[in-house]
């Protein structure tokens, strides 16, 4: 294929592609940015290693992105919250040479830099002209288009790759449910380094269709554009859906379509005044592995079926492990051309993930109905998914340990209003630690929505007879003791 921004320039280059505050470019001006950071790029980039993002929102961040897959390099996106450690983690797994941000960004990174030889470019300092021409290197499907971060059960975490052909079944898929038209518009507040935000921009190149981009998630300014037909779309975790519930006052304009929900789990109650308050919603269902929803709700489906995901999209297959009954609650299975070509430098890892007959086990637990409607009920580890961002206890765990006095320690996530859950730790420990003290230890360490924000001290934690940990009894425990 041709390279994607290119194309889409070719077929309609006077269609709004990308708006940002007061400003607008159609393809046509998006290209020609490209373009000129092309120019200016290319002789900075040194012959081999990977180029990553690291930042907010921005239209540089965005053409920053756009420029890499012109010059045929993947985007290996870096979530912005983490710290030295980690992003130095990353960035050697992923041989990371240099790093496409803006000046705000450039201490976190500076320290990163002290270790390794890293090229840090602010794209905010940077001087570029649009330019017309660019020799774009043409898609290849099976290439890696990005690479994100992803952590696990065990060990360090691991980057997910995502090929062009994932981006491309993605979007399809996406569209065959949605049926977006170029008159959308949608509204990008969710990360440009998740797939939440990524899958935004390809959908756009492929659909034609225009993003509103925001540097980050600001109800208010988000609702003024709902209520004035800024925006027709826009996706959403369920901190962002309750938010947005919160500042709704007026009716959104009539060209509002709906909010694309994802991300993480959602409460009925929260749905009932979405309907109440007239916002509607679509539930989906999806993860850095499958580049995006893979399970979503009809819009026709979506107020008949409130709590359900939805059906499998077109180019996707799922089923319930051990070829479950309707309503019969086992492993959610997954097949398709969404799905990763496995993790980048441990092929070990995906193979582990893949079921004999070629399933990937997405680790989640859920049923489907007796309409084919899928229910996603808990997953089968301990993933914390606080306000959209995940949390390992393990990784918490192991960092907790470190502190003076602790022999033991334990990390599991309590439901919580605003955030879904929030990662709470018990400690054995010979000294009396307190919440503050220990997140005074764990800054510089560990990005700051891991931080636990509950502290128990106990004499000693409940496992099982081979030692494994009974985190089901902590969680009762807190249940109890509210
Ligand atoms: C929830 C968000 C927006 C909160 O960020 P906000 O309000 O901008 O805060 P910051 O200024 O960044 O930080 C302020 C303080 O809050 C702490 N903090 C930030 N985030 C969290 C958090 N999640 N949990 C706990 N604490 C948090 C900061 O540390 C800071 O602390 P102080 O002030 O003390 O320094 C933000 O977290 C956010 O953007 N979340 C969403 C992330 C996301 O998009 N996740 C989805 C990942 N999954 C996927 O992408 C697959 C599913 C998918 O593709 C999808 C998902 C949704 C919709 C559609 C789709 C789709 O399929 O297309
Ligand atoms: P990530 O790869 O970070 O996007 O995380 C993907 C995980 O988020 C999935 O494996 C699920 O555990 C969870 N998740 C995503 N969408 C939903 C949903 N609609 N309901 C419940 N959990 C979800
Ligand atoms: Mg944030
Ligand atoms: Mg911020």
């Amino acid at each position: 294929m041709d390279n994607w921004l290119q194309k889409r320039t070719q077929l309609t280059p006077h269609r709004l592609a990308l708006s940002f505050h007061e400003q607008r470019w159609t393809f046509f001006e998006l290209q020609r940015q490209v373009n000129g950071l092309c120019t200016i790029l290319r002789p900075q980039l040194p012959p081999a290693g990977r180029v990553a993002i690291l930042g907010d929102n921005t239209p540089e961040l965005y053409f920053g992105m756009l420029a890499l897959h012109q010059l045929g390099l993947p985007i290996v996106c870096l979530n912005k919250h983490l710290t030295t450690p980690e992003l130095q983690y990353q960035i050697t797994d992923a041989q990371v040479q240099t790093v496409l941000t803006t000046q705000e960004f450039l201490p976190q990174l500076e320290a990163v830099t002290t270790a390794k030889s890293l090229h840090l470019i602010a794209l905010d300092r940077l001087k570029w002209t649009p330019q017309a021409d660019w020799p774009a290197q043409p898609t290849d499907l099976d290439a890696l288009a990005s690479v994100m971060y992803t952590s696990g059960t065990t060990g360090q975490p691991k980057g997910v790759c995502q090929s062009y052909r994932n981006h491309w079944t993605s979007a399809m898929g996406a569209e065959l449910n949605l049926s977006v038209t170029p008159t959308d518009q949608w509204i990008c507040a969710v990360p440009l380094y998740h797939i939440s935000g990524l899958s935004i921009v390809m959908r756009s190149l492929l659909y034609g269709m225009p993003v509103r981009l925001y540097e980050h998630f600001n109800p208010q300014a988000i609702t003024q554009d709902l209520v004035h037909g800024r925006g027709t779309i826009i996706s959403v975790v369920p901190y962002m859906l309750k938010k947005l519930l919160a500042e709704k006052q007026e009716s959104y304009s009539s060209a509002f379509s709906y909010m694309l929900l994802g991300g993480g789990a959602i409460d009925q109650a929260t749905l009932d005044q979405c309907e109440q308050k007239h916002i509607p919603v679509i539930q989906s269902y999806g993860m850095t592995e499958t580049a995006s929803q893979v399970v979503a709700l009809n819009p026709a489906d979506a107020q008949r079926k409130i709590g359900s995901v939805g059906k499998p999209l077109f180019p996707v297959s799922l089923k319930i492990a051990n070829d479950a009954q309707p309503y019969q609650v086992g492993e959610i299975l997954l097949k398709g051309d969404n799905l990763t070509p496995g993790y980048l430098n441990q092929p070990q890892r995906m193979a582990e993930k893949t079921t004999e007959s070629g399933w990937f086990r997405t680790g989640d637990l859920g049923y489907i109905d007796d309409e084919g409607f899928l229910y996603v009920k808990s997953r089968l580890a301990e993933l914390i998914i606080s306000g959209g961002e995940n949390i390992y206890p393990h990784e918490v765990e192991q960092v907790l340990n470190q502190l003076p006095g602790v022999q033991a320690s334990a990390v599991v996530g309590k439901t919580n209003p605003i955030w879904g859950a929030i990662p709470v730790a018990f400690l054995v420990t010979t000294r009396n630690w307190q919440l503050t003290a220990v997140q005074d230890f764990l800054t510089g360490k560990l990005a700051k929505y891991k931080f636990p924000k509950e502290l128990h001290l106990v004499d000693h934690l409940p496992h099982t007879a081979n030692g494994k940990l009974k985190r089901g009894e902590l969680l009762q425990w807190l249940k109890k003791n509210e």
